[in-house]
């Protein structure tokens, strides 16, 4: 069957700053909390690689900017790196050098006819903030913050239209401060509430300062918050697993979308908090300012969805409140699974969100900011010619556009689609390990970039307006 391209609808590819741009350019002192976890254990990483290289686009981004253009990719996402793009992270003073990447890289992608679409932070938090002040736990972070997106929107406000203030800003304070998986490897739960709260506190603020702030141009764009939204499934119909199912929406979906949409917190969030002995310092001026400045946009991240039952083994009051306590989102025998990520493939969970955001979202104007198929050693499926037949690629995003463009037709407010990623990247952890790319780095040569089969089907879509699925 033949799906056509929704009318103004937006392709094209996301990365993050961190995970392509590699050091050249940092000077000391300027580390990003990934980078700070890459010095402090590179041999967690896989095979050693990390931000330190990623793909290079630091001085190879005119190559991937053309690359772009041919492949028809019509918007590009990429964060700033704050931790190098500002010189004194308490002042705001920009460093001068790094102003001028991130100029250049911007008119290098209008120049090649794609949109630049800029995040604030992917993870990029100077760690010098996270030392001094505890990171996101501190109100004084929120400050070196808006000081930090007033600059940026000065630079680059004039040529960028669309504005996102954080990516994922759950993932940090979940796996490095409440689970302590990931550098610096706390766990935390109040503390991790803190850094969510005033993540949603630092949006509110930069919307305002973006809707507010005269530089002498009209910015004219819109500014939003990309979530990783939990799409949550109850197991079964029955009353405890239909209740675990409201919990991790809760903490997992909720505690974003709800003020940076809605402008309001659950009403239960902060009780559940007191209950369990890690309420967090709220002010009620910053209630108010949050709910005074709602997202003009969201970006949506989406790869697998969580199908959630009810604990049955009881919590143990001795132990440290986790919201996990109300709920179980593992197992997951019998679905369609990427193997090589772990996560199922449900590509109705898009459709699913939309109406969502439709219904319980004032059908708030959205883009997938993320969506795509991390796969492992995909050397072993080069043909003759050395180009990566990634069918099971082609699939997945057909499958996903599919259920997407079907909520469009249904009034979905959704203007976009946005695939991770362009290239290969890397990933936390994980590096080079699985790869999401329409283009392959070549890591064994030279970070040679080669176009896989996806990327011509991409192309092809592009130039025809549809595709056959
Ligand atoms: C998202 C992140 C990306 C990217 C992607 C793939 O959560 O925003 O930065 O890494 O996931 O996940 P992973 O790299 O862990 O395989």
């Amino acid at each position: 069957m033949k799906y056509y391209l929704p009318k103004n609808f937006m392709l094209g590819a996301s990365a993050a700053a961190w995970q392509t741009e590699g050091w050249t350019g940092k000077k000391p002192g300027q580390d990003s909390l990934l980078d700070a976890a890459y010095k402090y254990s590179p041999e967690r990483w896989h095979e050693g690689y990390g931000p330190a290289v990623a793909t290079d686009f630091y001085n190879r981004y005119k190559e991937d900017c053309a690359l772009m253009k041919a492949l028809g990719i019509k918007a590009y996402r990429t964060s700033i790196d704050w931790s190098r793009f500002i010189q004194n992270y308490e002042t705001g003073e920009v460093n001068e050098e790094a102003a001028q990447f991130y100029s250049k890289v911007v008119d290098e992608l209008i120049k090649n006819g794609v949109e630049p679409i800029i995040c604030l932070e992917h993870w990029e938090l100077p760690n010098y903030l996270y030392e001094k002040y505890g990171g996101w736990n501190s109100k004084q972070v929120v400050e070196c913050y808006v000081k930090y997106a007033a600059a940026a929107f000065k630079l680059l406000g004039d040529r960028v239209r669309y504005w996102f203030t954080f990516n994922e800003p759950i993932v940090f304070p979940l796996l490095g401060i409440m689970e302590g998986v990931w550098y610096p490897y706390k766990a935390d739960t109040r503390e991790a509430m803190q850094w969510n709260y005033h993540k949603v506190l630092a949006t509110a603020k930069a919307v305002k300062l973006y809707h507010e702030q005269d530089y002498g141009y009209k910015q004219g764009g819109k500014i939003g918050i990309i979530l990783n939204s939990a799409v949550v499934y109850p197991r079964s119909q029955s009353a405890d697993d239909l209740q675990a199912a409201k919990m991790c929406d809760l903490f997992e979906n909720r505690i974003y979308a709800d003020p940076c949409i809605n402008g309001e917190f659950p009403a239960e969030y902060f009780a559940l908090l007191e209950q369990h002995g890690c309420m967090i310092d709220v002010e009620a001026a910053e209630l108010a300012i949050i709910k005074a400045n709602p997202v003009d946009v969201l970006g949506f991240n989406y790869y697998t969805p969580k199908r959630v039952k009810a604990r049955t083994a009881a919590w143990n009051p001795a132990v440290k409140f986790n919201p996990r306590y109300y709920y179980d989102d593992y197992e997951l025998q019998g679905r369609k699974m990427n193997p090589s990520r772990g996560w199922e493939i449900y590509a109705k969970g898009l459709y699913d969100y939309a109406m969502v955001l439709k219904n319980e979202y004032n059908n708030i104007p959205w883009i997938v900011t993320e969506n795509g198929m991390g796969v492992a050693e995909e050397n072993r499926y080069k043909d003759t010619a050395g180009v990566i037949q990634d069918d099971y690629r082609i699939n997945y995003v057909a499958d996903h556009l599919r259920w997407l463009w079907k909520a469009v037709e249904e009034g979905s407010n959704c203007f976009g689609h946005l695939m991770w990623n362009f290239t290969d990247n890397v990933s936390p952890y994980n590096a080079f390990k699985n790869r999401y790319g329409y283009v392959e780095i070549e890591l064994e040569n030279n970070r040679n970039r080669r176009i896989k089969k996806s990327g011509y089907w991409f192309q092809k879509m592009v130039s025809d307006g549809c595709f056959d699925f």
